[in-house]
């Protein structure tokens, strides 16, 4: 099987996530060991801590009680859940600054597939220290970034040197990065498969590379095959962003309803031009147009929609003149009513579907 080496894949991680937003909403607990989770009175267990508190032992899913026992100064705080997902909104949008391919994981973590992308010069490695800097910025938090051509690297690297940290795994550095790998640090290697492997020899992926594929299946059935490309450094699966766009507008609200068509037809120059702007990035990316369509509202606040099938890759394929005859069309169903809104705008589609890649839409 040949992989494509030229994908370009981000991972982030948020630093003890939780703990983190906590300390940050209050600085005395800076420097202090912090965890937040259930209390021990009543069996809790902990969800995460700072790294001060990981030096005494303590780790997620470890007894609250058995935590304070390891690190008695241990400062253990409820959970504010909406908090944190509040927070992980904001890290979200600072992605989505960044590609709209984006694939959340958990509240703190996401893939981002940033192939296609042109900012920072199309370096992935700028682009994910661009965005550790503007959550530090803006959250007042750090995370840590990994940048690989595949999602299991990627997710590797961002581990690599946590907290703080970015780690870039280059193409022509996949091969002595894996040799030396330990196969417990591949996805789906839990403690059970690793001590299997070691039973049979196997410690790091050099080893692993040893094993013949039919061994693989007769000890790891169909996990087998993947175990021997993952032992090879290679990882297909796609970057799956939850939500794709699906249109494209901008609209403007006139301080003054427009009298007629000639003023809608006027006021259609500056919306395309915005539109084109925006427009620019998402076909960077690799999404296409395949509608365009005018929406005027009334100044009875009805409003309706005209629009056509049409399919283009660049907003060179975009006329003023296109947007002019729906906005006709629209206007007409108006029946001379007075405009106070127009928007325009253009239906997206993600070629990227096109690769066969099965790609599953949430
Ligand atoms: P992680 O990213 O696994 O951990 P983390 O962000 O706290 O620490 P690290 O610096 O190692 O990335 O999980 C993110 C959040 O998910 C974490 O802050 C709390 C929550 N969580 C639980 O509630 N229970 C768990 O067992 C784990 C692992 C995490
Ligand atoms: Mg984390």
């Amino acid at each position: 099987m040949h992989e494509s080496q030229d994908r370009k894949i981000i991972h982030i991680d948020a630093d003890c996530f939780f703990a983190a937003v906590e300390i940050r909403e209050n600085p005395k607990l800076v420097g202090r060991p912090v965890a937040v989770g259930g209390s021990p009175e009543r069996r809790g267990v902990i969800a995460t801590c700072n790294y001060e508190a990981r030096q005494f032992g303590v780790h997620s899913a470890m007894a609250s009680a058995k935590a304070l026992q390891l690190c008695p100064g241990l400062i253990i705080l409820k959970p504010r859940m909406s908090l944190y997902q509040q927070v992980s909104q904001q890290l979200r949008m600072i992605f989505f600054e960044y590609t709209d391919r984006v694939e959340p994981l958990s509240l703190d973590e996401a893939y981002l597939d940033v192939s296609l992308s042109q900012l920072c010069r199309g370096s992935a490695t700028l682009i994910a220290q661009a965005i550790r800097q503007k959550v530090w910025e803006r959250e007042q938090l750090t995370v840590s970034a990994g940048v690989a051509p595949n999602k299991f690297l990627a997710k590797i690297a961002s581990d690599w040197q946590k907290p703080d940290g970015l780690f870039v795994i280059s193409p022509e550095q996949i091969n002595d990065f894996i040799l030396k790998l330990p196969v417990a640090k591949l996805p789906g290697v839990g403690k059970v498969t690793a001590k299997k492997m070691h039973q049979l020899g196997v410690a790091s992926c050099e080893d692993l590379q040893q094993v013949s594929t039919a061994k693989l299946k007769q000890h790891f059935g169909v996990f087998g095959e993947r175990l021997y490309l993952l032992a090879r450094g290679i990882d297909q699966r796609p970057v799956q962003p939850l939500r794709r766009r699906k249109s494209l507008s901008v609209e403007h609200t006139f301080s003054q309803d427009l009298p007629d068509l000639a003023a809608v037809q006027q006021s259609m120059p500056s919306l395309y031009e915005a539109l084109c702007k925006r427009l620019e990035r998402s076909l960077d990316e690799g999404y296409e147009m395949n509608k365009r369509f005018v929406k005027l509202k009334f100044s009875d606040f009805t409003q309706t929609t005209y629009e056509e099938r049409w399919l283009a890759h660049d907003t060179s394929q975009l006329s003023v003149a296109a947007f002019q005859s729906l906005a006709e069309y629209a206007f007409k169903r108006g029946e001379g009513k007075a405009v106070r809104l127009i928007g325009i705008g253009v239906g997206l589609r993600d070629r990227s579907q096109d690769c066969g890649e099965q790609l599953v839409l949430f």
